[in-house]
């Protein structure tokens, strides 16, 4: 449905006109980079643009006094030692007499954005605005900010539209005070926020960024702060707030829109943040959140102050809002102390046949792997502290507990490489190449020429015609399968299992496989052959082992047995969502029981499934629904959804040969990267279930590290409903 940039050439006027070293690094090009990259990336071309328009009076009045706007009103005709002088007035702010018109755009810009999305004329969109806004209060300029772009926005939605439940995800790495004030009493609106913290030795400097501030009287349970009281911070600790905080929240709270401050400055190479997540972080981070709300989801430039960073993360964000696939998440996500003896090598088949294969091995490459696995650091607290009487579902995902509760949230990452001069990181440290940055093409457009997009985002293999299933426009729908000599003489072998209508449905599938391994196509869906899922199963698993797979993550749901002829050798990281009894037969072999509510199944995704597939790094995902799988189609489109991420979209969804049509539907649309369905009323997990979840993840944390969420959880346990 499209994906909406809202932006206003104006935005660029507002500059510091005096010497503060503090403010000078909100300045113009911070826009024109974003811009800019945008351009160079086509992605700017592929969005619906907007041309801002100024807020109103009125619309300013949602959230700021009479006296404030007329205040910053005023500071059009200045001159600049009364600017200066009205500045000084507050924290971290400049003012230019173009000020009231740029920050009166940048609260139009995200209304209009907000507008775009709640009347469907986009699916989501980006706001690319200054001045911030998530520092501004009622009455006071602060850290940059003029106007609260993002409240304001959120307060029209729920004037305008009647929302009744907004998540605001604010991922700049400060704390959005302004914002956190704004809604601390409102229960409609659930903001969440991670920032660098410190103990309170970083800006603002204040008590209530800290965890234990959880909102006030109808808001209490409202407000989430995760503070990092270090630097350095992470891909997979990102992740890990993502998988373990932030979204068991927000299913559970069901919001209508989601949306963004969507700061950069927690951005690798951020002067400010000094953290270390890699601009794929972003993309990822959407991802994870166009999965909430039916995909609407309104970003704001918050900060962002290493401009090529903050440029490759925007681009990342919006890439990702298009319904791009994500690229593979780089950096050690540290999953296994054995990783050493693992067989991560090129292969020199791989190499010459599948370019498409190359990408996901890049961060293991012999030349910037270590090999020395990052250690944990131990003795961090970052904490998250939770109203748990209101979040049922959080409770139950750590095992059940009651009332205000402190929890530990382990850095997954040591922060090893943070330079204590304050001054901005190389962007991607680790890499020793990396000394000679400045006359070479960034990390990021090196990695991007090394894994070109698939001519083919999404196809499918079925057995029935394609007319009866109402595939989304772009769908390829494979008719014919012309299997390759080469694919043929593999196949033989084989051949005995099936039968020949059987051997007929495989032989689509291997052509569409080689096309996804191949680098052709992105993702699939097929249909397995009726009464030979399981074998057909075994063969493409091969199929992907002989054409150099390195890690294969197969999620199989229903009877669908692991192939007995596989090698238990880290290649194949095997999770069967069963009937059955949670059991680990090795690490790469985990059977885990099929949850019965929808609160136990997402427990189960976010608790089990992507921490070990985003710790596994595949260069493939396999999920399968086989047979008397159980699944609802929303939740199977959840899944698949979801698991789109670990592998850069490169991901095969089969089904049975006979599945109702509204699966098949469902499941192409959520490939080709439309947000899966509501997944209806939220009934929470049932001990069981929480039970055999706690259990595989007590015994596989010591080699999963991303399943690690280092709460010991405090005394007896009573749940409230
Ligand atoms: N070195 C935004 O990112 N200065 N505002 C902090 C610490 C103020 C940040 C100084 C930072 C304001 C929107
Ligand atoms: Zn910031």
């Amino acid at each position: 449905m499209g994906t909406a940039l809202v932006y206003h050439e104006d935005m660029t006027a507002t500059r510091l006109l005096w010497d503060d070293p503090e403010c000078e690094i909100e300045c113009p090009e911070r826009l024109v980079a974003a811009l800019d990259g945008l351009r160079q990336q086509g992605l700017e071309q592929r969005c619906l643009r907007l041309s801002a328009y100024k807020a109103s009076e009125e619309e300013l009045g949602l959230v700021h006094s009479q006296e404030y706007v007329a205040l910053v009103r005023k500071t059009q005709t200045l001159d600049q030692g009364e600017l200066q002088a009205l500045s000084k007035q507050f924290d971290a702010v400049y003012f230019h007499p173009s000020t009231f018109h740029c920050a009166r755009l940048a609260v139009g810009a995200a209304l209009q954005l907000v507008d775009a999305v709640l009347t469907g004329t986009v699916q989501n969109g980006l706001a690319l605005v200054r001045p911030p806004g998530h520092h501004s209060q009622r009455a006071a300029a602060n850290g940059f900010c003029v106007f609260n772009n993002v409240a304001i926005a959120a307060k029209h939605a729920k004037q305008k539209y009647g929302l009744n439940r907004i998540l605001i995800v604010d991922w700049d790495v400060h704390h959005g005070q302004g914002t956190q004030y704004i809604f601390s009493d409102d229960p409609s609106v659930l903001y969440f926020s991670w920032h660098r913290y410190e103990h309170g030795c970083f800006w603002p400097f204040l008590q209530e960024s800290d965890a234990d501030a959880v909102g006030q009287g109808q808001g209490r349970g409202f407000t989430v702060n995760l503070p990092w009281n270090q630097v350095g911070m992470g891909n997979a600790d990102y992740l890990a707030a993502f998988l373990n905080v932030l979204l068991p929240l927000a299913f559970e709270f069901d919001p209508e829109l989601v949306l963004v401050s969507a700061g950069f400055d927690s951005a690798i190479g951020d002067p400010e943040g000094q953290m270390q997540a890699t601009p794929e972080c972003f993309a990822h981070l959407t991802q994870l959140l166009q999965v909430l709300a039916g995909g609407r989801v309104c970003a704001v430039l918050e900060g962002g102050y290493h401009l090529e960073s903050l440029a490759q993360s925007v681009c990342m964000m919006v890439q990702t809002l298009l319904g791009d696939s994500t690229p593979p998440l780089l950096g050690p996500m540290m999953p296994c102390q054995r990783f050493e003896d693992w067989s991560w090598g090129w292969g020199v088949e791989v190499e010459g046949r599948f370019p498409a294969l190359l990408l996901p091995t890049v961060p293991w490459s012999p030349s910037s792997v270590s090999g020395q696995p990052r250690p944990l650091t131990g003795q961090a607290s970052n904490k998250v502290s939770l109203n748990l009487g209101w979040w049922v579902n959080f409770g139950l995902l750590f095992g059940g507990c009651h009332s205000e509760l402190l929890l530990d949230v382990a850095p997954v990452l040591s922060p090893s490489t943070y330079s204590s001069e304050g001054r901005s990181l190389p962007l991607l440290s680790e890499d020793p190449t990396n000394e000679v940055a400045g006359d070479r093409l960034s990390p990021f457009l090196d990695r991007l020429a090394l894994c070109p997009t698939p001519p083919v985002h999404t196809a499918v293999a079925l057995t029935v015609p394609a007319a009866t299933l109402a595939l989304p426009p772009g769908v390829l729908h494979q008719e014919g399968s012309p299997l390759r000599e080469e694919t043929k003489a593999w196949v033989r072998p084989h051949e005995s299992l099936f039968q020949d209508k059987a051997l007929a449905a495989l032989e689509k599938i291997l052509y569409l496989l080689d096309g996804i391994l191949d680098g052709q196509v992105n993702s699939g869906l097929a249909a397995m052959p009726a009464l030979a899922a399981a074998a057909t199963l075994g063969v493409i698993i091969q199929r992907c082992l002989s054409l150099g797979a390195q890690r294969l993550f197969c999620v199989a749901l229903g009877q669908l047995d692991r192939p007995l002829d596989l090698a238990d050798d880290g290649r194949i990281l095997w999770l069967n969502i069963t009937g059955e009894e949670a059991a680990t037969q090795s690490m790469f072999h985990i059977t885990t029981p099929l949850p019965g509510t929808t609160g136990g199944f997402l427990s189960c995704i976010l608790g089990l499934v992507l921490p070990l597939a985003y710790g596994f790094q595949p260069d493939m995902v396999l999920v399968s629904l086989g047979p008397a799988h159980g699944l609802q189609d929303p939740h199977a489109a959840l899944l698949t959804a979801m698991l789109r991420g670990p592998a850069g979209g490169r991901i095969l969804a089969l089904v049975e040969e006979d599945s109702i049509p509204h699966l098949v539907r469902t499941l192409a649309r959520v490939l080709h990267g439309e947000a899966p369905p509501n997944l209806g009323p939220f009934l929470m997990a049932s001990p069981k279930d929480i039970q055999a979840l706690m259990y595989l993840k007590g015994k596989l944390e010591p080699q999963w590290k991303l399943l690690q969420v280092a709460a010991p959880l405090p005394g007896p346990c009573s749940l409230v409903a």
